[in-house]
């Protein structure tokens, strides 16, 4: 058997009756999640998206992803964009393109990287350009495996249009058609 995190809350008396060395090593992780809200079994960090153009409608957006139990990002949305979806770059034919995924998983304990050429959620129509050192709020919805679901705030940092992603030369395709898109 693996082991599993056990759900808590902050204001239960900890009653641990484990060694030592192990007792400290769990009293360390509970400080470090009393620090967030107790329900927050997902951590994000590092998100960003790049500056748009007046005519781009659409715009990629990065970020870590961290879960300390099995969960899935399964919702965004923001309201800096009519829709966000989560997307995934796959090979069709011989060319990478994008395409929507219904969810993605967060193993527990193992960082999830959306970058520029990989998973990214993409924002869909865009109510305004996108301005370097803005910064653009996102929902993200995640569930765990007992299907409850958490809600988590974040900020994306805009940079440069130029702007590249770490250890990746492949750019985000702009304006290539969504499938939902009415034009
Ligand atoms: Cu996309």
């Amino acid at each position: 058997m693996s082991f599993r995190l056990i759900p808590f809350r902050c204001s239960t008396p900890l009653r641990a009756r484990a060694l030592p060395a192990a007792r400290s090593a769990l009293a360390a992780l509970l400080m470090g999640a009393c620090a967030l809200p107790a329900w927050a079994q997902v951590s994000a960090s590092d998100a960003w998206t790049r500056a748009t153009v007046p005519q781009q409608k659409v715009a990629g957006v990065f970020l870590k992803l961290q879960a300390t139990a099995d969960a899935r990002l399964v919702e965004a949305s923001s309201g800096a964009a009519r829709a966000v979806e989560i997307h995934e770059m796959a090979m069709e034919g011989n060319v990478m393109k994008m395409r929507q995924i219904p969810g993605l998983d967060l193993p527990a304990g193992k960082p999830v990287d959306l970058k520029p050429g990989g998973y990214h959620l993409m924002l869909i129509d865009l109510k305004a350009p996108l301005r370097e050192g803005e910064a653009v709020p996102l929902s993200l919805v995640v569930q765990g495996r007992d299907g409850r679901r958490e809600r988590l705030e974040v900020k994306a940092l805009v940079r440069p249009i130029s702007a590249v992603g770490s250890g990746s030369s492949h750019g985000h395709p702009h304006g290539h058609a969504h499938g939902k898109g009415s034009n």
